[in-house]
């Protein structure tokens, strides 16, 4: 086991993919982990090139979420069929999401005990490529889209159940911190709400990866895509984000009923 960086209590280790337990202690432990061999060239490539034109069509951003260098693939599971037949429904990926993201209550109908799980579901899959000259964002936790509130887990430790979504990064060329590697701040996960997160270089660790690595990261964790300061370098990292499987609607009223049913 290696690591990328270390602060006074977290890093980023670098965990072979048959090692899963040992996977599930780091992300606890640090928000965070690298997997080596998580997945294999040939099949970066096929997912590259299936996203290639889409990645070439897509347009600047508007607003500050990503700087105008940045390029999309949305619809990733759906675009790319190499993605969706392995990664999404890759045996590493299901074992942490059930881990981290999966939901079990018990309660009673009449005196009968009733337990039941919820699943994790895959709630956005989408490449990022930052071009040259890409600034980095802002550090953010994306939990924040479901108003995840986090108490402070810091002097405890992690408790499981506390994170409502999780992240799988997979690059489509080596990253570098030079090219806008994802940049993280390793046991975030465990900062209360209230607290700020700040770009401390003895703080921040780059997800630098090489092409067959996969990076995962908690809902909680703060990050953000880095600065391509390189002249001609695309950083390209297809993303499968999973959220717990309650959050949506019980009944799909908009998709059910017609048009103008909806509107009204
Ligand atoms: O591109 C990246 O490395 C991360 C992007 C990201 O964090 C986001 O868009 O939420
Ligand atoms: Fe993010």
């Amino acid at each position: 086991m290696g690591s990328i960086s270390q602060t006074s209590k977290h890093c980023v280790e670098k965990i072979d993919r048959s090692d899963i337990e040992g996977i599930i202690e780091a992300i606890a432990k640090n928000g965070c982990c690298i997997v080596k061999n998580f997945t294999d060239v040939a099949t970066v490539e096929q997912a590259n090139q299936e996203t290639r034109p889409y990645l070439d069509a897509d347009v600047p951003w508007e607003g500050d979420l990503f700087p105008p260098e940045t390029r999309r693939c949305a619809n990733l599971a759906g675009r790319s069929k190499t993605v969706r037949e392995t990664w999404l429904v890759d045996p590493l990926v299901r074992a942490c999401t059930a881990k981290f993201v999966d939901k079990t209550t018990s309660n009673y109908y009449g005196e009968t005990k009733h337990t039941y799980t919820s699943e994790a579901q895959c709630t956005i899959a989408v490449t990022f490529e930052i071009g040259p000259g890409g600034k980095a964002q802002r550090l953010h936790r994306d939990d924040k889209n479901y108003h995840a509130n986090h108490p402070d887990q810091t002097e405890t430790g992690y408790q499981f159940g506390t994170d409502l979504e999780m992240a799988f990064m997979i690059p489509g060329v080596l990253t570098t911190k030079a090219n806008g590697a994802t940049l993280a701040i390793p046991g975030s996960h465990l900062w209360p709400s209230d607290w700020v997160p700040r770009m401390e270089e003895d703080k921040v660790a780059y997800a630098e990866m090489e092409v067959g690595d996969c990076w995962i990261m908690l809902g909680s964790l703060y990050h953000a895509g880095g600065a391509n300061i390189t002249k001609d370098e695309k950083r390209t990292v297809h993303g499968l984000f999973f959220v717990r499987g309650y959050l949506r609607q019980e009944e799909n009223i908009y998709l059910a009923n017609l048009a103008e049913e909806v509107a009204s």
